[in-house]
């Protein structure tokens, strides 16, 4: 039985077990039984994903949040972009867009940080790489300290200035323009483009 918080691809698991199963039959020859499913040696069980009813840690609730298992209609989406981005700036990700920054190089000289980014063939979203390219420069530029709490929100202050202009949302209103960069940031993390980010870590030692 696959059970889990909502989001977290129960329902693809299942898929893909049952497209390794039909494979598998059907190179057998057993595609007809394994269709009609009879007598599977596995049986999968999904389950709709639930949460409880009240989550009072805030931390967890972001995290949820970030990965859609809470509805954004329940979260502030300028709140849960400035989580996403102190969680970034902690993080060793954006190192590995050095590569894009000119100054950088300039200064640095060659960039030895092992990129994962695509360099052949496949062509990187122009806006995505404007993106990155923004973001590790704001964060390369900072001189404060990440683990003071001020510091951090004056960077990610910063990050959503230049956001803006990266992301080309103009508008007289200031939150409303907070609320789409921070929809466009949420969205461009979730479909794994700015890179890949463990929420929870994971515990040394297993206690069973
Ligand atoms: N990056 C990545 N995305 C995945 C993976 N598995 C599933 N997804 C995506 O995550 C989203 C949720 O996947 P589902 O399989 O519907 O998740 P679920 O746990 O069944 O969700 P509920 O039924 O709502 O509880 C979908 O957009 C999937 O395409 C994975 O291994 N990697
Ligand atoms: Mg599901």
């Amino acid at each position: 039985m696959l059970v889990g918080v909502p989001n977290v691809g129960k329902s693809a698991l299942a898929n893909s077990l049952h497209q390794i199963g039909r494979v598998s039959a059907a190179e057998k020859g057993k595609f007809k039984h394994a269709t009609i499913a009879s007598h599977p040696n596995i049986y999968i069980l999904d389950t709709p994903g639930i949460l409880p009813p009240e989550i009072l840690d805030a931390e967890l609730s972001s995290k949820l949040a970030l990965t859609g298992a809470i509805s954004d209609s329940l979260i502030d989406q300028s709140d849960l972009a400035q989580y996403f981005l102190s969680i970034l700036n902690l993080s060793d990700e954006y190192k590995k867009w050095a590569k894009f920054s000119t100054t950088y190089n300039n200064i640095a000289g060659t960039c030895g940080c092992g990129s994962e980014l695509e360099t052949n063939g496949n062509q990187i979203d122009f806006v995505v790489q404007a993106v990155r390219l923004a973001l590790f420069e704001e964060i390369s530029a900072f001189k404060g300290n990440m683990e003071d709490e001020n510091d951090m929100v004056q960077l990610i202050e910063t990050q959503f200035t230049t956001l803006r202009n990266v992301l080309n949302v103009t508008s007289d209103s200031c939150g409303y323009m907070n609320n789409v960069v921070s929809t466009k940031l949420i969205n461009l993390y979730r479909t794994g483009r700015l890179g890949h980010y463990t929420l929870d870590s994971f515990p040394r030692t297993c206690e069973f």
